[in-house]
């Protein structure tokens, strides 16, 4: 599927690069360095279930792993870059019917206000933005192998359940004991799992499953229900998991350097997409680490497209909200922070923006670049260190000060603040 525009990321006029990134890894819970080999990083992120506008949860997410892929390409790399698109799913499907609307055109309008949204942010387009109806094909071909090998098997269709012609009287399911791995990326205990599996769209209740745990990896086609051919398995659609699976062996192999996505993606979302990854590639990890957007409120809750308490991006615009202050109030906060969308941080982040653009008019190609060559190293330095974005701004306040007490400046910062941190100014 096509990718929204492209981003220009200015190539900061600086002998040394940035140094390498570290990150906090969910998997191991510990900071570790990634080291992309070939001169390429290879990132996964969870993409949206467009059946509502964007909301500033949405916009944290992508925001921090374009962070990522700034402080990447500042040391030098190469980045290749994956996003899906959930363009077929329960709540995009209910949703639809709620509203009486076809799920294709949902889903094609609020992709678009996606788009629109993340452009306004200056959030770097994926290189392959993939639509989960268009990698059917693979997850058909991944579950029939699964079933070959004897790691997934069927669950009959209750009786009472129409199925649509040429589909099968089975579901399809993992078996989860067959996968040593399983619990290695959220290690969590069997209690955690279990309380939030069935909200977060799991099935635990249903007949027959070897493991109430175990993840569905294809649906046989029920009456109303939107199907594709499956092959052997008849037709039917994927399981939400194997989506993310199939996509992302396919775009960047085996152990690719992060995935990423919000918190309550951990379990089961990325258990589940590593774990059936794993089933197809012998055991051999998915990705090299997992890094995880902490979960944004409004009004005291998760803000969340179920709830209803959103704060969308494109109100926001619509009311002329300048986008670089949306992106300054999420980089004022550190990804792995919780916290509430205020009026407030809004205000504080458009009066930095007014200073730092103070500032940079106030700084000329002639003058020396001394003052700004320290604050990149220093920007880059809290980058690097599991994406210290408060840190960053902090040191671009300081010398946005010094600026304006007088100190001439190059425009090196200005540069950084738009290389590195992707606010324009
Ligand atoms: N399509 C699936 C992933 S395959 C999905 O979770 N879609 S989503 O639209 O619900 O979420 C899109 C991304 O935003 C996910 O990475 C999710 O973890 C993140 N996200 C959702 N709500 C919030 C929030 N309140 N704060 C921070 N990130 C959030
Ligand atoms: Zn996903």
């Amino acid at each position: 599927m096509k990718s929204w525009s492209p981003v220009d990321v200015p190539t900061l006029s600086l002998e040394q690069r940035g140094g390498p990134l570290t990150v906090h890894d969910t998997a191991t819970g510990s900071r570790v360095r990634t080291s992309p080999v070939d001169g390429t990083a290879r990132l996964y992120v969870c993409g949206i279930t467009p059946y509502d506008a964007t909301h500033i949860g949405h916009a944290a997410t992508y925001v921090t792993f374009d962070l990522l892929q700034r402080v990447w390409r500042d040391s030098g790399l190469d980045v290749r870059y994956v996003q899906n698109v959930t363009d077929v799913d329960e709540p995009l499907l209910e949703r639809a019917e709620r509203d009486g609307v076809d799920w294709r055109e949902l889903a094609a309008g609020q992709i678009a206000l996606f788009f629109a949204d993340m452009e306004a942010l200056r959030v770097i387009p994926p290189d392959h933005y993939v639509s989960a109806v268009d990698g059917i094909p693979d997850d058909v071909e991944a579950v029939e192998k699964l079933l070959a090998d004897g790691t997934a098997y069927p669950v009959p269709v209750p009786e009472d359940e129409a199925t649509v012609e040429g589909a099968g009287r089975a579901d399809y399911y993992l078996d989860l004991a067959q996968q040593p791995t399983f619990g290695t990326v959220s290690g969590w205990n069997r209690a955690q799992m279990m309380d939030v599996f069935a909200e977060r769209g799991g099935d635990p209740g249903r007949a027959d499953k070897r493991d109430e745990l175990d993840p569905l990896l294809w649906r046989a086609g029920r009456e109303g229900e939107p199907h594709w051919d499956g092959g052997s398995l008849g037709r039917g659609r994927p399981g939400w998991h194997i989506e993310c699976s199939t996509i992302a062996q396919r775009y960047l192999g085996t152990g690719f350097d992060v995935q990423g996505g919000g918190t309550d993606l951990i379990f089961p979302h990325h258990e589940m997409s590593a774990v059936q990854a794993a089933a197809l590639q012998g055991g051999a990890p998915f990705a090299q680490a997992y890094v995880h957007q902490a979960m944004v409120a409004f009004e005291g809750e998760k803000m969340s497209k179920s709830k209803g308490n959103l704060v969308l991006v494109s109100r926001l615009l619509e009311q002329g909200v300048d986008p670089m202050a949306v992106r300054l109030v999420l980089l004022a906060q550190h990804y792995r922070t919780e916290w509430e969308w205020t009026p407030a941080l809004l205000a504080a982040a458009e009066q930095r923006l007014s200073v730092w653009r103070s500032a940079a008019e106030a700084c000329s190609a002639g003058y020396p670049t001394g003052l700004g060559a320290q604050t990149v190293a220093r920007m880059r330095a809290a980058l690097a260190d599991d994406l210290g974005s408060p840190r960053a701004l902090a040191e671009v306040d300081a010398w946005a000060r010094a600026v304006l007490d007088g100190e001439p400046a190059s425009p090196l910062v200005p540069e950084a603040v738009d290389a590195l941190l992707g606010v324009r100014l």
